[in-house]
């Protein structure tokens, strides 16, 4: 079982995503836009970043708790979850690790409560899988940083007051040693954002990134200079396990939705699901979402008491992307031709699905990291 505190946060939390969040579906899908106002009611409530301390105007619940809030806000609407997402994942974590005491006040604390939204620039045109490829610089003169690149896909940054960008500090010490991490405040001159058209997750805003001559404060260096490629891995490393819940989210919304449709669509003078056919696809379904969650649970655990979770947060975002695809696609199969209906929610989830073995490391670079974990060198 989940700690007892964990089981009342997520009944809590499925209790509020089926009545509060629920609201903004239709609105958002048809917007393309993050809900502002469901941020704000959220941050009131103390609801936006479970996993950070009760002291910070977190939850104290760990990255499990985070996991038990995307799980169940994706279960009603993906795109929103994927915007929370970002705000207690990788738009904080490296400023929550690495931070200094001003920094954490004006950035971290401000997106629990639901005031600031932020971001996290790390992709790039030609650094997407090959992190360490990113091209953007940050050149230091006097007092300040001169920022200029371009950032790709960034979730969120429509809508960012801040965002934690990733630029080369010192390209001649390769990505371990050369990569530094910065916080990029809305306004700042030179910076711009476009935004994005997607195919899927409408809510989860996504921007084009552009940086020219962008004069940062040296204050706003996280961490320390040249470390910010590790820290990207261990923002990335717990990304994937927050990623893998949201998976999880939709792939539940998709199999109840089927289980309820083969237990009631009557063809040939019985409910579909008295084929062994669909009631083999449901029960394949059953056991996948059983077995993404529990990996997902397990991964956070091991990150929440300060275990070794890389591997595992990658087994779990494989299992979980690839469970939630499957789960779509079977789910569209199971609905028939009411599932291709745009007012069905089918559909979206289909769509909102495809996208998950792509984000936040594809499911390719997760194999490498687990290959390379088993002594095996993929190249
Ligand atoms: N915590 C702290 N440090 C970590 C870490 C973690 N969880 N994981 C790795 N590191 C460290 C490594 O130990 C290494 O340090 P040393 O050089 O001192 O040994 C350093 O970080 C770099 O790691 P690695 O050698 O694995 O880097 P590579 O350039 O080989 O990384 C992959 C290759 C493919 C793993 C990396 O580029 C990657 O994750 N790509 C996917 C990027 C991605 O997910 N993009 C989507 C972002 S959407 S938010």
């Amino acid at each position: 079982d989940l700690p007892e505190e964990h089981q009342m946060f997520q009944k809590a939390i499925r209790d509020f995503a089926e009545k509060e969040v629920s609201l903004y579906v239709n609105e958002c899908e048809d917007s393309h836009e993050m809900p502002m106002e469901l941020f704000r009611k959220m941050g009131k409530l103390g609801y936006l970043c479970p996993s950070y301390p009760e002291e910070m105007g977190g939850g104290g619940l760990g990255k499990l708790g985070d996991c038990l809030l995307y799980e169940e806000v994706s279960r009603i609407n993906a795109g929103i979850a994927g915007s929370i997402m970002i705000q207690g994942g990788v738009g904080t974590y490296a400023i929550y690790k690495h931070g200094t005491e001003k920094q954490i006040n004006d950035c971290v604390i401000p997106v629990i409560k639901g005031e600031k939204i932020t971001a996290f620039a790390l992709s790039e045109p030609n650094a997407g899988s090959d992190a360490a490829a990113l091209q953007s610089t940050a050149v230091k003169n006097g007092d300040t940083y001169v920022l200029n690149g371009t950032k790709m896909f960034i979730t969120c940054s429509p809508k960012a007051d801040f965002m934690i960008v990733a630029a080369y500090t010192d390209k001649s010490k390769g990505a371990t040693g050369g990569v530094t991490l910065f916080i990029v405040e809305k306004g700042t001159p030179g910076l711009t954002v476009n935004k994005l058209h997607k195919i899927a997750m409408y809510p989860n805003e996504a921007g084009e990134v552009f940086l020219d001559e962008c004069r940062i404060p040296v204050e706003n260096v996280i961490g320390e200079v040249g470390k910010g490629f590790r820290y990207l891995m261990q923002t990335l490393a717990a990304g994937r396990i927050v990623h893998s819940s949201l998976s999880v989210g939709l792939a539940q919304a998709a199999y109840e939705a089927s289980l309820e449709h083969a237990k009631t669509r009557v063809q040939f003078g019985k409910p579909i699901g008295c084929n062994q056919g669909i009631a083999f696809k449901i029960s394949r379904m059953a056991i996948d979402i059983e077995a993404a969650r529990w990996m997902t649970y397990r991964a956070a655990w091991l990150l929440d008491n300060g275990r070794e979770c890389n591997t595992e947060a990658s087994m779990a975002k494989v299992m979980s992307s690839e469970t939630c695809v499957n789960i779509g696609n079977e789910a569209m199969q199971i609905h028939g031709g009411y599932g291709f209906m745009t007012d069905s929610p089918i559909q979206r989830f289909w769509r909102d699905s495809r996208t998950r073995t792509v984000t936040e490391g594809t499911t390719e670079i997760q194999l490498t990291v687990i290959a390379r974990a088993l002594g095996l060198k993929p190249s």
